[in-house]
């Protein structure tokens, strides 16, 4: 009896233990079987990152034997590499180390994808030199808009005791080529510049740096002052670039390849040159003239708005574009994908093409503070593509902001791509396994971005949970879909920032906070009325439009030919305006919440289907997600039709589900989350 329960139990566990996935090896999911032998491994030379890569080869790879060539002639590659294979051999060249282990990535997810490796001829050249991602981590350990858990960054620890993760995170990145990195908040403490501080970030770069990671530092404007004791912060201020001078020469001594800083200056609160009566360039320029001497940047933010009178849209264009052309050569100037805030969708930054003699760079989100943060699937690729392929117009047609920013349309000293993070210190990194995949298509498209979100999402799938096709494709599908269809259940139409207050996770499209700032209330973004709704950015509103490049200006400033995606996001479209479909505009907006509400339900449909495909544990937990995004997208339907109902006093149309909540009750709802705006 004793006997037969200990194998009982032992045919209990040991699928458990096979099956048992917690979506800590995140897409690097390699089989349990060793890789080649060392003399499989043909390499000169011992640094750090050749031995990384061998160790992956030797752990991991199970074709052919693999030559690593250094090759001073592919230097033009940059971080580049080229593969040539036969059946007996591969050969990984570069013009640096950090490429051939960038090649041996390229097999291990050649391999992992099941495509031959027999006969390849490759060339791969990023697309940017500088793919970054920005973690708003704050000293204290929390996160800023972070939603899998606390920093993983233990500063209380360091330099002393070394988290394990620290090394993962560093793979990871590396594996889809991300080689750099802002540790902290772009809402900077003075303190991170700290000697004792210093330290610590050193020891990150330390064991990032053979996975050829640079580390980057987000720097409050007002450090000199605040650390230093200068009587005042201003650039021009002899004592006040001698104690930047000194501070850079103190992190190069440290960290010698220390990347730069990015800069969130006048915004927000947060202390600037502004604040002296100077301008963004006599700031950006002080910092980057004393990171020159090092091969440092300055990533400074276009991320500028105060609360005034004009349209809050239009503000980074105004500040930026007069100073066109008075940065030093290298302060690149990071612009988000939106000129408002990161919103399920927005119209391109028109700053994008509008600045001539002047880098810029864009910046993503990744992680989902307005998407539904780690309880939403939305795959981010398409979000991310739609940007990277907005014709700008600004040297005529075909003037992407891809081409723009990767130095194809503008002379740029440095070409950069960055993305504000999701990782925690969650088990599974991201909050929900889905999320993962957001943060390896950030990679794999500052890597190359011509490749399209449904390539990525393949091989993403394929690497992450299974290869077998009843799986991979229609999740693949969910996936694609998934960002329009948050888009319809949060914002359809070009509606934008209705959310809650503070956190902004939930719905309050009649949120006004009045006394507050008004550009940070619902009510002024919508601006619905009894005649309709929608902010009018025509001519005759705040002239947004004359931003962008002709011919867009024209197309977006004329109801008839602005796409329909966009309509309420540059104009005031009344509620009986006739749509292209024949319906009229309140109808179309009831309808595209309903067509959200039943894609969710679907996906629940989708994945319930995909149990006998993967691990419980996985499965378990996206599956209990789904039903909270599924709630979430009624709780969305049901708060802006029946508010917005208010005014247009139209019926909703009866194919359309009905509200199951009162409009009373969800105004009630206050979730305890976050905190400012
Ligand atoms: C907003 C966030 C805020 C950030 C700000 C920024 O709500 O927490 O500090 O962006 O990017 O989206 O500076």
């Amino acid at each position: 009896m004793q006997h037969f329960r200990a194998y009982f139990v032992l045919f209990l566990i040991i699928p458990l233990m096979i099956f048992a996935e917690d979506g800590s090896q995140l897409w690097l999911r390699f089989p349990a079987k060793n890789g080649i032998s060392a003399d499989q491994i043909i390499a000169k030379g011992n640094s750090p990152t050749l031995n990384i890569a061998r160790k992956e080869l030797s752990s991991h790879w199970q074709g052919q034997t693999v030559e690593l060539r250094t090759d001073k002639s592919l230097k033009k590659l940059k971080d580049g590499y080229t593969i040539k294979s036969s059946q007996n051999k591969i050969v990984i060249s570069a013009g640096k180390e950090i490429g051939l282990l960038y090649g041996v990535y390229h097999i291990l997810r050649l391999q992992q994808n099941q495509v031959s490796t027999l006969n390849l001829n490759i060339t791969e050249k990023p697309s940017y030199d500088v793919r970054i991602l920005n973690h708003w981590d704050n000293l204290d350990g929390t996160i800023e808009r972070g939603y899998a858990g606390h920093s993983l960054w233990k500063w209380e620890d360091l330099p002393n005791i070394i988290s394990p993760r620290y090394e993962e995170y560093a793979w990871a990145n590396a594996s889809v080529g991300i080689n750099s990195v802002v540790l902290n908040n772009v809402n900077a403490s003075p303190n991170m510049l700290r000697e004792d501080y210093l330290k610590k970030v050193k020891v990150l770069a330390d064991i990032f740096r053979p996975y050829g990671i640079r580390v980057y530092l987000s720097v409050n404007f007002a450090s000199p002052k605040v650390l230093g004791g200068t009587e005042n912060s201003d650039p021009l201020n002899k004592n006040v670039q001698k104690w930047w001078k000194d501070k850079a020469s103190e992190i190069y001594k440290l960290i010698p390849d220390f990347g730069g800083f990015l800069v969130k200056a006048n915004s927000e609160g947060q202390p600037g040159p502004q604040d002296y009566g100077r301008t963004h360039a006599d700031g950006a320029n002080m910092m980057a003239d004393v990171l020159k001497p090092y091969g440092g940047i300055v990533m400074w933010r276009a991320f500028v708005y105060s609360p005034s009178k004009d349209d809050r849209a239009k503000q980074a264009y105004l500040e930026f574009v007069p100073l066109d052309g008075k940065f030093r050569d290298n302060v690149i100037i990071q612009i988000k994908n939106g000129p408002v805030d990161f919103q399920p969708r927005e119209a391109f930054n028109p700053l994008f093409g509008a600045l001539k003699k002047t880098p810029e760079m864009v910046e993503f989100q990744i992680t989902q503070e307005y998407l539904g943060q780690a309880n939403h699937l939305v795959y981010l690729a398409p979000l991310f593509k739609e940007t990277l392929e907005s014709d700008t117009y600004s040297n005529g047609e075909g003037s992407t902001i891809a081409k723009i920013t990767d130095g194809t349309l503008r002379p740029a000293k440095i070409t950069a791509i960055s993305a504000v993070a999701n990782i925690g210190e969650d088990t599974n990194w991201t909050g929900h396994h889905f999320a993962q995949a957001n943060w390896y298509a950030f990679g794999r498209l500052a890597w190359n971005h011509e490749l399209s979100a449904d390539q990525i999402a393949k091989e993403w799938i394929t690497m992450t949970f299974t290869d077998n096709e009843k799986f991979v494709n229609p999740v693949k599908e969910m996936m694609l879909t998934s960002r329009e269809t948050a888009v319809d259940y949060m914002m359809p139409l070009g509606l934008h920032h209705i959310f809650a207050g503070g956190h902004h996770y939930g719905p309050e499209p009649w949120g006004d906070y009045k006394g507050g700032r008004p550009d940070w209330s619902p009510v002024y973004y919508h601006q619905a009325d009894k005649n309709g709704v929608g902010f009018d950015r025509t001519k005759t509103g705040s002239d947004a439009v004359s931003q962008y490049f002709p011919p867009l200006n024209e197309i977006y400033g004329n109801i008839k030919t602005c796409p329909e995606n966009l309509i309420l996001w540059f104009h005031h479209v009344p509620w009986d305006y006739k749509m292209k479909d024949g319906k009229t505009l309140w109808e179309e907006l009831c309808y595209k919440y309903d067509s959200g509400v039943h894609e969710v339900r679907d996906y629940q449909k989708i994945w319930d289907q995909m149990e006998p495909y993967i691990d419980e544990q996985r499965f378990a937990e996206v599956q209990s997600k789904l039903k909270i995004q599924s709630k979430d997208a009624v709780w969305w339907k049901d708060a802006c039709l029946l508010y917005f109902q208010t005014f247009s006093q139209m019926p909703i149309p009866y194919e359309i589900e009905r509200p199951v909540h009162e409009l009373e009750d969800l105004k009630k709802i206050k979730l305890k989350m976050g905190h400012h705006n």
